[in-house]
């Protein structure tokens, strides 16, 4: 057989060959069989040495016509191929557009975090406003001005954390109300929540803990708007039908003092281990601000009078959701959290 003949039976049996292939891998192979470094294309070429010098020119033009056509054969049906794969994936593939999408997971918010924000709804819808103030402060605030002098037990190194002489970690949110009133005057309703920290680590206390308190001055402002705003406040936190009691206290920057309890909301006020057997909570502490603190921020006491009350958080958030040990708000354990 001359090679002119061999070419073209080839070229013709690489045409017939294609058009069989249904998937890429088996065009591949049939590629490599013609055009490849062992394929048919080369063993016929390795013959051209045997032709005439007169052949040689017309025969290997032949062989290079020849190899384009097969490239552009191969190229063809690779296209083909490609195009009838695509078209079978979507036919048989489908998108059920019904299905629930995967969801990321969320996290929670922390139960000081529920707690805080549900106050601060209670006290604004009661006319207060946030405040807040730095958790480093200075000694006149935290202490000074609320009359705690210099030699008031509570300035003790054992209760409060000193950066030195002159400042403080602040030991509750009160300096934010000082600053408040030093601003503003009066009227003026305003609740401080906030970190606090004092040296005190065991069960039931926490180096860090977190407060609200609040005040409101104004002309003309009795002990029975405290005991109405602070009755209103704890019949929204804890439902209208729990009793609260108003129990005389002391506070340096009170007068007179409050605590408030409220009907125990674990036994019902029958008596159990959390309220000690008496059937009640202690929740928080208040009272009429005293003129001393009116002095530190230079309002006429003769002309203003306020209430002002604190609350630790952690305590409302465990009788709030039954959570029976203060460590599990420092923790940070997921199982904990993601239980809110
Ligand atoms: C408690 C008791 C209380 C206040 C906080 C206050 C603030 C100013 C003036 C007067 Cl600027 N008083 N705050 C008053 C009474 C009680 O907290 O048991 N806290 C956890």
């Amino acid at each position: 057989m001359d090679m002119k003949q061999k070419l073209e039976e080839m070229l013709a049996a690489a045409k017939a060959a294609v058009t069989e292939v249904a998937d890429e891998a088996a065009l591949q192979e049939i590629r490599v069989r013609y055009l490849g470094k062992k394929g048919q294309l080369t063993t016929i070429m390795k013959g051209m040495g045997a032709l005439s010098s007169d052949e040689r020119p017309t025969i290997g033009a032949l062989a290079n016509r020849v190899k384009e056509q097969l490239g552009q054969l191969f190229d063809q049906h690779l296209q083909r191929v490609k195009q009838q794969e695509l078209s079978r994936r979507l036919e048989h593939e489908s998108i059920d557009v019904t299905l629930p999408g995967r969801r990321g997971v969320s996290g929670s918010k922390h139960p000081v975090t529920l707690i805080t924000e549900e106050l601060i709804d209670i006290f604004s819808a009661l006319g207060f406003c946030v405040a807040e103030g730095p958790e480093v402060e200075q000694d006149f605030y935290n202490f000074e001005a609320l009359n705690i002098p210099r030699d008031h037990p509570a300035r003790d190194m054992q209760d409060t954390f000193y950066i030195n002489d002159d400042v403080v970690l602040r030991t509750h949110t009160s300096p934010v109300q000082i600053r408040t009133m030093l601003k503003h005057r009066p009227p003026l309703r305003i609740i401080a929540p906030g970190t606090v920290y004092r040296r005190d680590s065991d069960i039931t206390h926490s180096p860090m803990f977190h407060q609200i308190e609040g005040f409101m001055v104004d002309e003309n402002i009795t002990f029975g708007d405290l005991k109405g705003i602070l009755t209103t406040f704890i019949h929204e936190c804890f439902g209208t039908k729990v009793a609260v009691r108003f129990r005389p206290s002391f506070f340096p920057f009170t007068e007179p003092s409050a605590e408030v309890d409220i009907q125990c909301v674990i036994c019902g006020g029958k008596g159990c281990r959390v309220c000690k057997n008496s059937g009640w909570l202690e929740i928080l502490g208040s009272g009429m601000i005293d003129p001393e603190v009116f002095k530190s921020v230079e309002y006429d006491s003769s002309k203003y009078s306020g209430f002002a009350f604190g609350m630790g958080l952690e305590r409302i958030a465990m009788l709030k959701y039954g959570v029976n040990d203060l460590r599990l708000f420092f923790e940070n354990d997921v199982r904990f959290l993601r239980q809110f």
